[in-house]
C-alpha cells in the first residue's frame, strides 16, 4: 500500500527526516536545538501553524530527549493536526459526477485519466467529460488517457461553452447507464474571474438541469508549489463545493510535507496521491501511511 509515495517522499525525506535526525545525535536538546527543529520543519513546507503548533507541544516537554521519543511525538503531532481535518463526504446521487478542477498544470487532465483506470479497475463504468475547451490540445489529450483506459469521452469541438458539454456528458451518462462522470475542465483563462465563472456555470448548469445526480468537485494541487499552492487554492474553495483534494507530482518534489498544512487550512481532505505520469500512478491517500513514509519509517 502506498509503495510508490514512499518511494515518491525520498526526497522529502532527505531534506527534512535526515537533518532532523541529526539535530538529535548530538545528545543534549535545549532550546536551541527545538530553534532548528523548527526552522526545518517550517522549511519542510509543514507551514506556520502546523510548525508552531509541534513545537510547543515539544517545548511542554511530552519527549524525553531521545531521537525516537521526538519522532513518536512528531507521528503524533502530525496525526493530531491531520485528524482535525473533516472527512471526506460524497454527495448523494447518481450517477456520480467529479467536476475536476485546479490551476494550469497541476495535472488534472493526468488525473482523471488515472481515476479513470482506478474506478474501472474497481468494475464502474465511467464516462469522460472533455470540458476544457480553451486550451489548444486539451481534448485530444484526454482522449488519449480515455483509450489508454477504454472508457468512453463526450467532448465537442474547441471554444464549445463547457457548460454545454458536461450537460450533454451527464446526459450521456444516464442513457448509457454509466455509474461515474468525471469532467476536465480548463486550468486558464484570461483571468481567473472567467474560469471562476465557467466553472460556477457549470455546477448551475449541471445541478438545476440534472436532478438527481451526485455533483462535487476535486481540486488538484501541484505539491510542488508549496506553499503557494494553498493561496492558489482558496479562490477554487471559496467559489466551488469542493468536497476533496488530489495532490499530485508527490514522486518529484521535496515538498511533500505541504499536504499537512494544505489540509488543515482548507479543512478539505486529501482523497488521492498522484506519484508519476502512468495511469496506475495514483494511490488513494491514508493518513497514516503518509505519516509514516514522511518520517521514514
Ligand atoms: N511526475 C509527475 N508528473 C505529473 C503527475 N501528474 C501530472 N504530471 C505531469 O504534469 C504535466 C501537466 O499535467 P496535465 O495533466 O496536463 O495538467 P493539467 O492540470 O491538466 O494542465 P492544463 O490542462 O494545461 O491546465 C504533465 O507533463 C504530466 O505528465 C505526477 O503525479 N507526477
Ligand atoms: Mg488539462
Amino acid at each position: 500500500m502506498m509503495k510508490k509515495l514512499f518511494r515518491g517522499l525520498e526526497k522529502t525525506r532527505n531534506r527534512f527526516i535526515d537533518p532532523l535526525k541529526n539535530l538529535f545525535s548530538s545528545g543534549d536538546i535545549g532550546e536551541e536545538t527545538v530553534e532548528k527543529m523548527e526552522e526545518l520543519l517550517f522549511s519542510a513546507d509543514l507551514g506556520y501553524d502546523a510548525t508552531g503548533q509541534i513545537v510547543e507541544t515539544l517545548r511542554e516537554g511530552k519527549w524525553k530527549g531521545r531521537e525516537d521519543a521526538v519522532l513518536e511525538a512528531l507521528r503524533g503531532q502530525l496525526l493530531d493536526i491531520m485528524s482535525e481535518v473533516p472527512g471526506y463526504e460524497p454527495p448523494q446521487g447518481s450517477p456520480r459526477v467529479i467536476v475536476i478542477v485546479g490551476v494550469n498544470g497541476v495535472g488534472k487532465t493526468s488525473t482523471i485519466g488515472k481515476l479513470a483506470h482506478y474506478f474501472r479497475e474497481r468494475d464502474k463504468d465511467v464516462l469522460l467529460a472533455a470540458c476544457d475547451t480553451f486550451r489548444a490540445a486539451a481534448i485530444e489529450q484526454l482522449e488519449l488517457w480515455a483509450d489508454r483506459c477504454g472508457v468512453p469521452v463526450v467532448r465537442s469541438r474547441m471554444g464549445a461553452d463547457p457548460a454545454s458539454v458536461a450537460f450533454d456528458a451527464v446526459s450521456s451518462a444516464r442513457s448509457r447507464g454509466s455509474d461515474t462522470v468525471i469532467i476536465d475542465t480548463a486550468g486558464r483563462l484570461h483571468t481567473k474571474v472567467n474560469l471562476m465563472k465557467e466553472l460556477e456555470k457549470i455546477f448551475r448548469v449541471l445541478s438545476t438541469r440534472h436532478s438527481g445526480i451526485g455533483l462535487e468537485s476535486w481540486l488538484v494541487i501541484d505539491a510542488n508549489s508549496g506553499q503557494n499552492s494553498i493561496k492558489q487554492a482558496e479562490v477554487f474553495v471559496q467559489t466551488l463545493p469542493v468536497s476533496g483534494m488530489v495532490v499530485t507530482k508527490l514522486d518529484s518534489t521535496s515538498k511533500a510535507g505541504v499536504i499537512i498544512p494544505i489540509q488543515k487550512q482548507l479543512r478539505l481532505p486529501v482523497l488521492f496521491a498522484g506519484v508519476g505520469e502512468t495511469v496506475s500512478d495514483l494511490e488513494p491517500f491514508d493518513r497514516e501511511q503518509f505519516v509514516s513514509a514522511l518520517l521514514g519509517k
